[in-house]
């Protein structure tokens, strides 16, 4: 007999298997999340925003109330029921494509403003529900269906280094980290760090999870695993990220 699976209390038995690609790094991220929520007993309080891409297959994943945003939008639609109902905890998860290219300027704006939410953004490196474009993150020479040659930074620029971006933006009582899914018990920990921050209150909260995307990278499983540790890690440094005191400037007058 196989054993059962062991899933999170927070997850839906009855949309089970979901609907990632096997090998996707999605439903481990969100597994982490949902292990987070039960640790943390929110459940009740949780309000759950997908985005557009992939991670919208994520739209009943969970026993959580869920809102499907627009591309790119999830931030501000969460940004919005938290500022109506502040004791909700909001969560806006999202691809790296929504996240740094479609909706940074709402990503910019909510941290700058401090907007109490969490936001998780999933870096797969690519474009990854429209087929497996170029998009911010991607490394330097990886090969994309809009960079066969590979991405060259000297005409598309070096990728985009989201979470050390916001932590640069926000303000103090913020958390920023960035994990992955080659550490899952790490990244459950940020997780539960940045909904903690939320529910005291703190500030802005943002993780950034390394994720795989077997199907468009057309990686097998070992070099999966490869691309995430080595080529991923070591240039999206994964750890908490120290957000730099802000002392109060005044304009002369
Ligand atoms: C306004 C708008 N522009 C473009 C699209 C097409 N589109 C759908 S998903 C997607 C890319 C998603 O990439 P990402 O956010 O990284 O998520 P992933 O699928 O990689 O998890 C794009 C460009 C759209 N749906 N809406
Ligand atoms: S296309 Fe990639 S990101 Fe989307 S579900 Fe499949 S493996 Fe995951
Ligand atoms: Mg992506």
């Amino acid at each position: 007999m196989q054993p059962a699976p062991v899933m999170p209390k927070t997850w839906r038995v009855d949309t089970k298997p979901h609907k990632f690609c096997p090998g996707c790094g999605h439903g481990l991220i969100l597994k982490c999340l949902g292990e987070a929520i039960d640790d943390l007993e929110i459940q009740s309080r949780v309000v759950y925003g997908c985005d557009i891409g992939c991670s919208l297959l994520s739209w009943d994943l969970f026993n959580l109330d869920t809102v499907q945003a627009h591309h790119g939008r999830t931030t501000p639609v969460m940004t919005g029921i938290k500022r109506a109902r502040p004791e909700l905890i909001c969560i806006a998860y999202m691809g790296d494509g929504g996240g740094y290219s479609i909706g940074v300027q709402h990503l910019v704006s909510s941290a700058m403003r401090n907007e109490k939410i969490t936001v998780i953004v999933a870096n797969n490196t690519q474009y990854a529900m429209t087929g497996g474009q170029m998009a911010p993150t991607t490394l330097p020479g990886q090969k994309t269906e809009t960079s066969p040659f590979g991405r060259d930074p000297g005409t598309t620029g070096m990728p985009f280094r989201g979470a050390e971006m916001i932590s640069s933006i926000v303000q103090e009582g913020a958390y920023v980290a960035r994990g992955s899914i080659a550490n899952l018990r790490q990244l459950t920990g940020y997780l539960k760090k940045a909904l903690k921050n939320q529910i005291e209150g703190k500030g802005f909260s943002f993780v950034e999870a390394l994720s795989s995307c077997p199907t468009n990278w057309r990686t097998d499983a070992a070099r999966t695993w490869e691309f995430i540790e080595k080529d991923m890690a070591g240039y999206f440094k994964v750890g908490e990220i120290k957000i730099p005191g802000r002392g109060e400037v005044t304009a002369d007058a």
